[in-house]
């Protein structure tokens, strides 16, 4: 891999479900076009994967299924650094540090934390309360100029934005600011049975299509989507969410304008737009899930890359680190 000085980008997703077509569009399908103007890291963030009960042997099933879904979304090997967060142990240590110039009232004001414990009420843990840290860490240790992330990530940026300028306020320039990036059409993909709110893979529903549906499912969890009794393909993101939310599928699936689906489904029903996002979606995801389960078979060439990211990941993150460590006062002979 070319690593000649190009800006960085850093950005990842817990594996604490089956990714979402949310994830997909939010996310990854992003991060594929990035390369060749950045050095693209993408890891596997497990530690964030615990601030919720887990299951371990699914969660390190989960991890490799990840990371075969990573590279048949189109994320090459060659030309990212793909990795397990857990297998730097610079982000934790780096983590802390960070916490010691984290205010406790701009954790507060985290809305993931504050949905997250709402529905975990039995299980508010520190680390729910700290993931921001942990996330701030992840970035700034690489250095990362831009973050691609969807929506409801964009206060995880900012936070991590505050802290290091604070820290470089203490001691000069130690870490890049990161920008977030954020996709113009489907930042916020919402569930297919509640367009209120965002479909999400830790709550598997009816709402939430899988990258790892069959075709299928996949067209049934259309056909039952909930949309109005307007009967009119329009987008009105206030009043319509459900046919707005098809909308945004549809436009990111197939590269078409939402005047170009408005016009392409005037006079005709639901039923009928409903069919034609869900083929479009098969045509997305078909295959990756194909590519994904041809990868999850080689797991000999899975261990491999995570081998080859490990290595590149801790290299950059052990710099950064030192130059922490350092600058922070801790004693070096
Ligand atoms: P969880 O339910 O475990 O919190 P999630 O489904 O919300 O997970 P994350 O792991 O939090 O997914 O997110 C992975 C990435 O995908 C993030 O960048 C996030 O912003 C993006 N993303 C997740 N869900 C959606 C969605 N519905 N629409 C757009 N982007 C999304
Ligand atoms: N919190 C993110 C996952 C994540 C992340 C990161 C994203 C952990 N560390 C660093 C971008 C950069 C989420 O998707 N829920």
């Amino acid at each position: 891999m070319d690593h000649a000085k190009k800006p960085r980008i850093l950005s990842g997703i817990k594996p604490t479900g089956e990714l979402t077509l949310g994830s997909y569009i939010g996310a990854i399908k992003n991060w594929v076009k990035l390369y060749d103007d950045y050095e693209c890291f993408y890891m596997l963030a497990d530690l964030h994967a615990i601030t919720v009960r887990h299951d371990p042997s699914v969660l390190r099933k989960r991890t490799l299924e990840q990371l075969a879904q990573y590279i048949a979304c189109g994320l090459d090997p060659e030309k990212n650094v793909l990795f397990i967060q857990s297998r730097v142990p610079a982000h934790a240590e780096l983590a802390w540090v960070l916490s010691c110039y984290t205010m406790m009232g701009e954790l507060n004001r985290m809305t993931q934390f504050k949905d997250k414990a709402s529905k975990q009420s039995d299980n508010i843990n520190a680390g729910l309360y700290t993931y921001p840290v942990l996330m701030a860490a992840d970035i700034l240790i690489y250095q990362a100029d831009l973050v691609p992330v969807g929506d409801d990530q964009k206060q995880h940026v900012e936070i991590c934005r505050d802290i290091a300028g604070r820290f470089n306020g203490i001691y000069g320039d130690v870490f890049t600011i990161p920008e977030p990036y954020i996709p113009e059409v489907g930042a916020r993909i919402m569930s297919l049975d509640d367009p209120e709110s965002k479909m999400s893979k830790s709550e598997e529903s009816g709402g939430s299509v899988l990258l790892m549906d069959t075709p299928e499912i996949i067209m049934s969890k259309f056909k039952r989507a909930v949309t109005d009794s307007e009967a009119s393909v329009r987008y009105d993101a206030e009043n319509k969410k459900g046919i707005s939310n098809l909308m945004t599928v549809y436009s990111v699936c197939t590269g078409k304008s939402f005047i170009e689906i408005e016009n392409e489904f005037e006079g005709k029903g639901y039923g009928i737009f409903k069919k034609a996002v869900g083929e479009a979606v098969v045509e997305t995801l078909c295959p990756i899930r194909e590519e994904a389960l041809r990868l999850l078979k080689d797991k000999a060439y899975l261990d491999e890359i995570i081998a080859k990211g490990t290595e590149r990941a801790s290299y950059i993150a052990g710099r950064t680190l030192s130059k922490v460590y350092k600058k922070v006062g801790f004693y070096r002979a």
